[in-house]
């Protein structure tokens, strides 16, 4: 099969799909070693695929992308056209088991990958990917493979797909709520056609573990309901926490409703101050990016609106970030807490300018501040 040629960069997860579709049939196809994303918007690229995006597939009868596509094309061309290579079954057998590996594919694309890329980059929607994950929990516990009793490209795509939220989003207390996803994403990913392309970049399971105090125990399992929210009991339980603190003098939705004279209504008992540092500050270089970001954040953080007051300080009942934050709001392991010491009038005047919002903070332009209340 002369003059395919696979443009991506290296470890490219939609590139991946065809790499490793073609490590099971026993096709070598030839790639751009060096190529970088930004290559992807010289005008030579642009004229194989205008959305400036890899993969692309070059062929003698022009050029492909999309990298499900791609996968399809390569394999079509393999089964009809190569004599001497490999039918493995990945397209299934029959047309209805195609119609599933179409379908496993699509699965993978739209329920999987849109939703983790959203939760890498929010604006997101982390309960649009439960949703999925769950859907496939449950398709996942009778089955090894998604379609059939071998693997098929629907599982090939879906766990490259899988690969991103495994890599940077998900931790190992997330994951615990879909052991079939978690037992069939780390049985393929460590199959010899996917470390072929992997390499030693295969993810590990200890590399997605993220150090968190230890669980609070679990509460005596109760009786199963048609619709068992399992998700709502956490939350629930460090609700019913703040609400049994001795009662404060300080009535945040009063002070909501007039916003002046903190420090005056501030108790100190009750409520505690915190101020979070984003870790990870380099990327954020765009300011409507980075509101998006933030705006997903305060979204998030609804659940303890009853509790709370932010504006790039956080006022929390209690004298710790609440516990259903820390479990429910996944971007809490972005930033660093600090608690704010009162007693320090550097902290309370910097504490004061992010009430006030002047032009510039310790040295820094203010460009945009948002208020959580
Ligand atoms: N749906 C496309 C997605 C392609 C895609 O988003 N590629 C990323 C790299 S993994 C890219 O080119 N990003 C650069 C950009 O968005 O400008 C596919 O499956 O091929």
């Amino acid at each position: 099969m002369v003059g395919l040629k696979l443009h991506a960069n290296k470890l490219n997860k939609n590139a991946c799909k065809s790499l490793i579709a073609a490590e099971y049939v026993g096709f070598k196809l030839e790639t751009t070693p060096g190529f970088e994303l930004t290559d992807t918007i010289s005008p030579e690229y642009l004229k194989m695929n205008p959305m400036g995006k890899a993969p692309v597939l070059e062929t003698p009868e022009g050029s492909i992308s999309e990298s499900n596509a791609i996968a399809h094309y390569e394999l079509l061309l393999v089964s009809n056209t190569i004599a001497g290579l490999k039918n493995v079954g990945l397209f299934g057998s029959t047309a209805y088991e195609k119609a599933l590996v179409d379908q496993w594919i699509d699965f993978g694309s739209l329920e999987i990958d849109t939703n983790a890329l959203r939760w890498a980059y929010p604006p997101s929607s982390i309960n649009n990917l439960k949703r999925a994950l769950t859907a496939l929990n449950a398709h996942l516990a009778s089955r090894t493979y998604l379609v059939g009793e071998s693997v098929t490209l629907a599982d090939i795509v879906l766990s490259c797909n899988l690969s991103l939220p495994f890599y940077v989003a998900m931790t190992k207390e997330f994951t615990a709520d879909y052991p079939h996803v978690e037992r069939y994403f780390w049985t393929l990913i460590n199959q010899p056609n996917f470390k072929k392309v992997f390499g030693k970049n295969t993810p590990k399971k200890e590399k997605v573990k993220k150090e968190k105090p230890a669980p609070a125990p679990k509460p005596a399992p109760e009786p199963e309901t048609a619709f068992d929210d399992d998700e709502v009991a956490p939350v629930k339980k460090t609700k019913k926490a703040l609400d049994l603190l001795p009662p404060s003098p300080m009535v945040l939705d009063n002070w909501k409703r007039f916003a002046t004279g903190f420090w005056e209504m501030f108790d100190a008992e009750g409520w505690s101050l915190w101020f979070c540092d984003y870790k990870y500050n380099d990327e954020n270089q765009v300011t409507f990016v980075t509101m998006n970001k933030v705006g997903g954040f305060l979204q998030r953080m609804d659940l303890a609106r009853k509790y709370s007051f932010g504006k790039m300080f956080w006022l929390f009942r209690g004298q710790d970030v609440p516990q259903m934050v820390l479990d429910e709001v996944y971007d809490a392991e972005l930033y660093d807490w600090t608690k704010v010491d009162i007693t320090n009038e550097e902290q309370k005047t910097l504490v004061n300018a992010y009430f006030e919002e002047p032009d510039t903070i310790q040295g820094e332009v203010l460009r945009e501040a948002k208020c959580f209340k």
